[in-house]
């Protein structure tokens, strides 16, 4: 298996531009992965997205790749569950994103999840090398190298997440902290209002506890105004928006064109 890219080049202030995958469409994500961004994530929280899905969107992105792409992906399962993330591995994801990441046990348990048991390490992974991620067996190495692949991808997303987040930031193997602005912005206590003070304070907190931890921070952008102001400010991670949203403002703004002809 190809080293982790994005593990590679995870560090603070070095941006790296992403889409949301939300439409469990192989073919909309080998479409997107030929689009120039940097990393894809395969949702599996939000997405109807099962195991065999997920497996068929990382194939069709390595089809991109062997076809002149060249793109980063992380798959997000849809809980903090050892057992869907071994799945998610074992069909190639090498970057894993968990929801609601919200106390040092729970980002530890993450943690543990994505790796197999080495050196003391706390690592839980089931060992299987004839899966997709190890070519099936052919691949030798596979095992071996799994464990320095594996990137954790931690959301935070919540008034609890928000309260223990230097704890886990400290932690080795925490690769990148994550901002969920939705879920956030609701645990706050203002459900839809991403600008709302508090959670624009927020947000600044988590980054700077990041930098100051020497992490990379991520987040999901709503707008290019957004995606361009996380990426100034520090942030390393960072969605810009998904493919949902590309798919249904491009056909409106097509449509738009067409009606202001007609006038
Ligand atoms: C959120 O905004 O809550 C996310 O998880 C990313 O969109
Ligand atoms: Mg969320």
């Amino acid at each position: 298996m190809k080293p982790n890219w994005m593990k590679q080049n995870l560090r603070p202030r070095n941006a790296m531009i992403g889409c949301w995958i939300t439409l469990a469409s192989p073919a909309v994500a080998e479409a997107i992965a030929h689009c120039g961004f940097d990393w894809l994530l395969v949702d599996a929280e939000h997405a109807p997205n099962d195991t065999g899905d997920i497996a068929a969107q990382l194939r069709a992105i390595d089809a991109a790749c062997a076809n002149g792409a060249s793109v980063s992906v992380a798959v997000r399962v849809p809980v903090n569950d050892a057992t869907l993330v071994k799945r998610a591995m074992d069909c190639g994801a090498q970057t894993i994103m968990f929801p609601t990441i919200e106390t040092v046990e729970e980002a530890k348990a993450a943690i543990a999840s994505m790796r197999f048991p080495q050196n003391g390490n706390g690592g839980v992974r089931g060992v299987a090398g004839l899966v997709r991620a190890g070519r099936y067996g052919l691949d030798r190495e596979y095992v071996g190298n799994a464990n320095q692949n594996a990137c954790a991808v931690l959301q935070i997303e919540t008034r609890e997440g928000l309260h223990n987040i230097e704890e886990i930031a400290a932690l080795d193997g925490a690769d990148c902290l994550f901002i969920g602005p939705a879920d956030l912005s609701a645990s706050l206590g203002h459900l839809g209002q991403a600008d709302h003070p508090e959670v624009q304070n927020a947000i600044a907190h988590i980054l700077q506890v990041c930098t100051q931890a020497g992490k990379a921070a991520g987040i999901f952008a709503a707008s290019v105004e957004d995606a361009a102001r996380y990426r100034d400010i520090g942030f390393s991670l960072i969605s810009l928006h998904s493919d949902v949203a590309w798919l249904t403002r491009g056909a409106m703004h097509a449509l738009t064109d067409y009606n202001k002809g007609k006038q």
